[in-house]
């Protein structure tokens, strides 16, 4: 039995004074209004989160095609090569090549892990954690998901128009990305789909940003807000502030591509250009940046609260982690010029770059201490979502420092485009957001489907993701120390990087041996949306009021708006004796207001 609440509907105003039944949409009748057009957070969570599997799913394909021409330069590709290459004796050609990575890095960034921790996660949790019936724009977050697909169909179209897809590598630097580097539409609807899918994030954020200022439930101050919420909600403020960048960077792109403007041409290269390719890694990369803190504050507020969670323990330094977050956020922007201290860029700039560089390093630590600090002398319960956030705190912990040699100009500049880059950011952005998500997804499963997953085969999926995703990132370290750069397509051509080639294919076999242990996953996620155990209200027997309501969740989210006494890692209190955790909206047993009420029955942790 769970906590039940407290009465029936129509009790409590929200804490801004709206009456309680503010916010709830009538529930849909029709299956267009159910299930496609919908308003409701949580259907429209489903839709991202699918819509993001699939974009990780094609995301990944494009890696594993990376990783087979770099494990085996020239042999064809087994499986695709003989319907996409045939002309090239099923062997990738070397245009499709820089094509692969540039797509393998937009699909993961913008069409994978954004609507995943983002798109998903943030519409199913916010409005459930913070106690509301809905976002407090039901009909712009339905906008945000359809722009979304629209930019989906975009980028799609990409790959069937003649020159191919974009291939300049994620970042576009022009001039490769204007007409003279690459003609043909590929590099314009590349430009056109991160634009739209721009607009998405910027509705989201919007949303996000006012539902937790204004929904949250009575007695929910800030501080009272599971990590998740702040993760989320900082990642909003992020976007709505920096996604705007990226939009208008795009927007010139194209005007240089369709209409003969030379923003980013510059005099020599075309007939009297002033514009200058430079100012778009700065456009870029104001953005860039602090996108990469975009894609992991959802983890790393996720997280924080799993381990508490699963420590059975309060989360340590729950305001030190909130301010971190924070401080990192406004480092964010500080230290973009870390990417270019290769550009030629005044030594005095890139001396203050490096040492904001440096100094994010600092709350970055504090958050990592926390981690450590909140397991240390905890019950650990080593369930499927507290693997994967153990290993977010690996993967992160060994990214962060190798940051070190990259946010230092004299080591970045020999490091610099190297394969020591694409592994660092593999483990700090690709690694930790890949495993966030799949602790997210193993947490909230029963809650947003009803249906436990099957431990023994998540858990099996942990280990044979974790081992070689290490040695896959950890190694490129070593091949781009020993000089390889990146966006190379055929090593066999450079005699310094012979030797190199055995630890490549060793790669190349761990990357196979990680996407192939993602089946297990796919499995496990529709056999159970299809026959898994009906899961039970509360199955991680933990505080925060998603738990507290039944499952699957109704319409209105709440019977009635609680009341909240408490924060979101309640855990092993001294005046709880029947149960370790404590709800978020249950008056704490030493407050008067518990007497004489019936004791709920202990509740162990899912058995997983
Ligand atoms: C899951 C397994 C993955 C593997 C095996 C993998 C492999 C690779 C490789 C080999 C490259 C470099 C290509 C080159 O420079 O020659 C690359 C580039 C990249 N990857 Fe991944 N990756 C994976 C997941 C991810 C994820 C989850 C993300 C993002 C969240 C990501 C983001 C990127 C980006 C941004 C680039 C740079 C593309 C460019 O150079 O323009 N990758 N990846
Ligand atoms: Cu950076």
């Amino acid at each position: 039995m769970e906590h039940a609440g407290h009465g029936d509907a129509h009790g409590h105003d929200d804490a801004h004074g709206h009456d309680d039944d503010d916010h709830i949409h009538p529930e849909p009748t029709t299956f267009l209004s159910k299930y496609v057009f919908s308003v409701d957070h949580k259907v429209i969570a489903k839709q991202f989160l699918f819509a993001g599997l699939f974009w990780l799913a094609w995301g990944g394909v494009m890696a594993m095609v990376i990783r087979w021409q770099l494990g085996y330069p020239g042999r064809p590709v087994p499986v695709l090569g003989e319907f996409l290459w045939q002309e090239n004796g099923g062997a990738l050609p070397a245009y499709s090549y820089s094509s692969f990575f540039t797509m393998h890095g937009t699909i993961m960034i913008f069409f994978a892990i954004t609507p995943i921790m983002i798109g998903a996660f943030g519409n199913f949790c916010i409005p459930l954690m913070i106690g509301a019936r809905d976002m407090i724009f039901p009909k712009l977050n339905m906008y945000s998901f359809w722009a979304f697909f629209i930019a989906s169909i975009i980028m799609m179209t990409g790959f069937f128009v003649p020159g191919g897809h974009a291939a300049t590598g994620w970042t576009a630097y022009p001039t490769l990305s204007t007409t003279i580097g690459q003609p043909g539409h590929g590099m314009s609807l590349w430009a056109l789909g991160i634009f739209v899918s721009g607009a998405s994030t910027i509705m989201g954020a919007v949303n996000y940003i006012t539902t937790v200022i204004r929904l949250r439930a009575p007695g929910m101050g800030y501080f009272k807000l599971p990590l998740t919420v702040w993760g989320l909600w900082l990642t909003s403020i992020l976007n709505a502030l920096f996604v705007p960048v990226i939009g208008s960077a795009g927007l010139l792109l194209l005007m240089d591509r369709l209409f003969g403007t030379t923003f980013f041409i510059a005099g020599s290269s075309i007939i009297q250009g002033q514009g200058d390719p430079i100012l778009f890694q700065h456009l870029f990369w104001i953005f860039g940046h602090p996108e990469v803190y975009i894609l992991i504050l959802p983890a790393w507020g996720i997280i924080s609260d799993l381990l508490a969670f699963f420590a059975r323990k309060p989360a340590y330094g729950y305001k030190a982690t909130v301010f971190s977050m924070a401080a990192i956020c406004v480092l964010s922007v500080l230290v973009y010029g870390h990417h270019m201290f290769t550009t030629g860029m005044s030594p005095l700039l890139s001396q203050g770059f490096m040492t904001f560089t440096m100094l994010i390093s600092v709350p970055s630590a504090i958050l990592f201490l926390n981690w450590l600090a909140t397991i240390w002398k905890g019950s650990l319960h080593f369930t499927s979502p507290m693997l994967f956030s153990l290993g977010v705190v690996f993967v992160f912990g060994l990214g962060g420092l190798t940051g070190m040699y990259l946010g230092n100009i004299t080591t970045d500049i020999y490091l610099h485009d190297t394969y020591f880059v694409v592994g660092h950011f593999h483990f700090t952005m690709a690694a930790a957001v890949f495993l966030g998500s799949f602790a997210s997804i193993y947490f909230w499963f029963p809650k947003m489907f009803g249906k436990m997953m099957i431990t023994s085969l998540s858990k099996v999926h942990f280990w044979l993701t974790i081992v070689p995703l290490t040695y896959l990132f950890g190694a490129m370290h070593i091949v781009g120390y020993g000089g390889m750069s990146r966006r190379l397509f055929d090593l066999s051509r450079y005699e310094f990087l012979w030797h190199l080639q055995p630890l490549q294919t060793s790669i190349s076999i761990s990357a196979f041996l990680l996407g192939s242990a993602q089946f297990i996953f796919v499995f496990n996620f529709f056999y159970s949306l299809a026959y898994g155990k009906k899961a039970a209200q509360n199955p991680w027997a933990v505080g925060t009021l998603e738990w507290q309501i039944p499952t699957p969740v109704p319409h209105y989210n709440f019977a009635e708006i609680p009341l909240v006494y408490n924060g979101p890692h309640e855990m092993s209190r001294p005046d709880m004796t029947d149960r370790d955790w404590l709800a978020q909206d249950e008056p704490p047993p030493s407050t008067p207001a518990k007497r004489g009420e019936p004791e709920p029955t202990a509740e162990p942790v899912a058995a997983e």
